[in-house]
């Protein structure tokens, strides 16, 4: 076979372009790929949702790469243990409901079952912002290119329109953040009516309190993860990714009931 240049050039153009435009509408637009998101990402596909992910690196896993101070293990659960094992990841026990996994393994088999789920997966995206309708519903979210951002150019960025966003940002809570800042009057459900923030570590609340956290908190915005405790000012809790997990499953769950509420 001889090789040519314009043809390699002609199929990664359009092939990208048909892929994009599909995602221009979606059902869920979630922003990051750590573990939670890309566990409600996979969740939604298989529920038969058009979801994607909008990450702004080139890879998607978060910080579930790195586990403990760059000790590439992390641990789970009890509770969480399927969220894993559908997915194939090998768990080892190590004593009254704790188990490791090699975060390699598991970001690797997360990304796939999510792929392979058919939810998209948008990587060197960045959302920087939300598009709202009718003063208080949001919209879809404003994306660009991360390299945009880090080149310092202006470049303005194009909407994607959603029915239901999440925010899968991690300890940042980027989108909520947003919200709270460009929407005059946003109250959000939590004890100040704003993103309250992170509290110090405790790993049984944190782990605890991020399923209750895991909630609508604007119309149209659904937080999850590490997002969703530091918007209700819940406990960080180390190396622990169980509640990460189960967290995104409930953000999946959260958002097909917005969903169904919006079609009925
Ligand atoms: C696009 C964005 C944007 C943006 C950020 O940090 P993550 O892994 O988040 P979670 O919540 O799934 O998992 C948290 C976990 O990794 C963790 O930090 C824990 C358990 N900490 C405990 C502790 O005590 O410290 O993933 C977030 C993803 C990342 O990939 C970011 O690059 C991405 O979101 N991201 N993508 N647009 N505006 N902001």
């Amino acid at each position: 076979m001889k090789l040519e240049e314009t043809k390699i050039t002609v199929a990664i153009i359009e092939r990208f372009m048909h892929d994009f435009l599909d995602s221009a509408e979606l059902d869920v637009a979630i922003a990051g790929g750590g573990s939670s998101g890309m566990t409600a990402a996979r969740y939604l596909a298989k529920a038969g949702t058009k979801v994607a992910i909008f990450e702004r690196n080139l890879h998607v896993g978060g910080g579930m790469w790195g586990g403990g101070i760059l000790f590439p293990r992390v641990v789970i659960q009890e509770e969480a243990k399927e969220i894993l094992g559908e997915v194939g990841v090998k768990l080892k026990p190590c004593g009254s409901g704790y188990y490791t996994a090699d975060s390699v393994e598991a970001v690797c088999k997360c990304t796939s079952a999510t792929v392979d789920a058919e939810a998209r997966v948008m990587i060197g995206l960045m959302v920087e912002d939300v598009m709202i309708r009718e003063k208080d519903r949001i919209a879809g979210v404003v994306v660009n290119w991360k390299a945009v951002e880090l080149s310092g150019l202006h470049v303005d960025p194009i909407g994607i329109s959603a029915k239901v966003v999440i925010d899968a940002t991690g300890h940042d809570a980027a989108i909520a953040r947003t919200v709270q800042r460009k929407i005059p009057g946003a109250k959000f459900p939590t004890s100040t009516g704003g993103v309250v923030g992170e509290k110090p570590m405790w790993a049984d609340m944190g782990e605890k309190e991020i399923i209750r956290n895991t909630q609508e908190i604007y119309p149209g915005l659904i937080v999850t993860g590490m997002a969703a405790n530091t918007v209700f000012g819940s406990p960080r809790m180390g190396a622990i990714f169980g509640g990460m997990l189960m967290s995104g499953r409930r953000a999946a769950e959260v958002a097909l009931r917005s969903l169904r509420k919006k079609r009925a």
